[in-house]
């Protein structure tokens, strides 16, 4: 079966023929490629064409597709077993690994997603502080939970969804929604509810309305506010976690949160996300605690291995600076590529992420990053697919790279995009 007769056998089974809405290129005015195999930095439509991959599953793949170690510990795990439902050691390996990095997870939990663990976290946040309301910013993405469709990125944002159907007036009451990056607004929003606030989430550097770093002292008032108002600070690292930095947000900016949550990476690809901070705040999680939560396939055997070796391998090989540096060197050239040839993008980047946005200067909110040409930014994507380089299929997510995506792909990834360019 040719792509376009798998997308309408899919059709028929899954909504919009996908099992997540960004995957269906809805926003880029195309249809999503069917991958059948991935190898390093580059993936496989079921057609045979090769596509150097900036998307690596939305973040998780930092050592590139189908990396050694990851398949071998992986493999070993399966021919022992696929899952038990019951503790086991590699649970313990992979979580002092995470707190290795995360030293703020003093205690932790791991679930099956980024969704779970923002749930978990705020869950948390609410049970200490006894206190129901929270604050999320406008184009932040925390995952699906009825109560943080509001105002968010991602998916949300990708198909214009004013926030979604299905979820009651009622579970969305105790959300409020402040402008990212504004200072002014957050301290004037605190000052007014900060008493009823449980806990402030925000993804530390935003990917989910594209790629958007915080302001300087963004972050820092937030850790003040929290404190003041004794409220929780939850830093929603899923995307960021081993990808700003190997310790995320808080080891780059040098700031504590109370909670911190994580996902993709910490999976090298397979399910798995996580929850923690202090003693006291987890020691409220049951059974030690009365706050519950629970998941069949929660520290999953197979998922922790295939974690467990992407982490050793971030720990004690220079991967992480090799996917630093070929962002580096991607985004400078890009940029370069816009002044020599009067292109009105800004590409920017930090860590192993980066975005590409048809805006001039920086967007520090998701009010400046509604005004980017996204038409343009769909048929820049179709183009550089069609010349087998795969972005994010969406304006507003941010692009990654990976430990295997070297000076090779470098060269001629540029060459396709200097190539389509002088078509635009
Ligand atoms: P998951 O439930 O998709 O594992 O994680 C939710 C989540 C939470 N927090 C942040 C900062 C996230 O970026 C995500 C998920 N990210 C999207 C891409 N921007 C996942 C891709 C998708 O939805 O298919």
């Amino acid at each position: 079966m040719n792509n376009n007769e798998l997308f309408e056998n899919a059709k028929k089974i899954f909504p919009g023929g996908v099992n997540s809405p960004v995957r269906s290129f809805r926003s880029v005015e195309s249809i999503p490629r069917f991958i059948d195999s991935g190898k390093g930095p580059v993936i496989t439509d079921t057609e045979g064409n090769n596509y150097i991959d900036y998307v690596l599953s939305w973040g998780p793949l930092l050592l590139g597709h189908a990396h050694e170690s990851v398949v071998k510990a992986a493999s070993l795990a399966i021919e022992k077993g696929m899952s038990f439902g019951a503790p086991t050691d590699l649970e313990n390996q992979l979580g002092i690994m995470v707190q290795k990095f995360f030293p703020s997870m003093e205690l932790m939990r791991f679930v099956n997603s980024g969704t779970e663990a923002c749930m978990g976290a705020i869950r948390v946040a609410r049970a200490t502080t006894n206190r129901d309301n929270i604050i999320k910013f406008s184009g932040c993405y925390h995952g699906h939970a009825d109560y943080l469709l509001v105002s968010a990125g991602s998916g949300v944002s990708t198909l214009g969804l004013p926030d979604s159907p299905g979820v009651p007036q009622s579970f969305t009451a105790h959300t409020f929604v402040s402008p990212y990056n504004d200072i002014d607004a957050i301290k004037k929003l605190m000052a007014s509810k900060g008493s009823t606030v449980a806990a402030i989430i925000v993804e530390p550097v935003a990917g989910n309305m594209g790629f958007m770093p915080p302001r300087p002292g963004f972050l820092e008032t937030l850790r003040q506010l929290c404190t003041e108002y004794d409220s929780i600070l939850i830093f929603d690292e899923v995307m960021t976690g081993f990808r700003v930095a190997k310790g995320g947000a808080q080891q780059l900016y040098g700031i504590k949160p109370d909670l911190t949550c994580l996902g993709k990476v910490i999976g090298g690809g397979m399910p798995v996300g996580a929850y923690g901070g202090c003693k006291d705040l987890m020691s409220l999680v049951a059974p030690l605690g009365k706050v519950y939560q629970a998941g069949t396939l929660s520290g999953n055997p197979v998922a922790m291995a295939a974690g467990l070796a992407t982490l050793k391998t971030i720990d004690d090989s220079n991967a992480f600076e090799k996917a630093e540096t070929h962002q580096i060197g991607l985004v400078a050239a890009l940029n370069d590529l816009g002044k020599k040839r009067d292109i009105a993008w800004t590409v920017s980047g930090l860590g192993t992420m980066f975005g590409i946005r048809f805006q001039q200067g920086e967007a520090y909110s998701y009010e400046d990053l509604k005004k980017c040409d996204s038409a343009k930014y769909g048929k820049f994507f179709r183009a550089a697919l069609a010349n087998g380089v795969y972005f994010a299929p969406s304006a507003f997510e941010s692009a990654f790279t990976s430990s295997v995506h070297s000076e090779n792909e470098l060269n001629t990834v540029l060459s396709s995009i200097e190539r389509i360019i002088s078509t635009f």
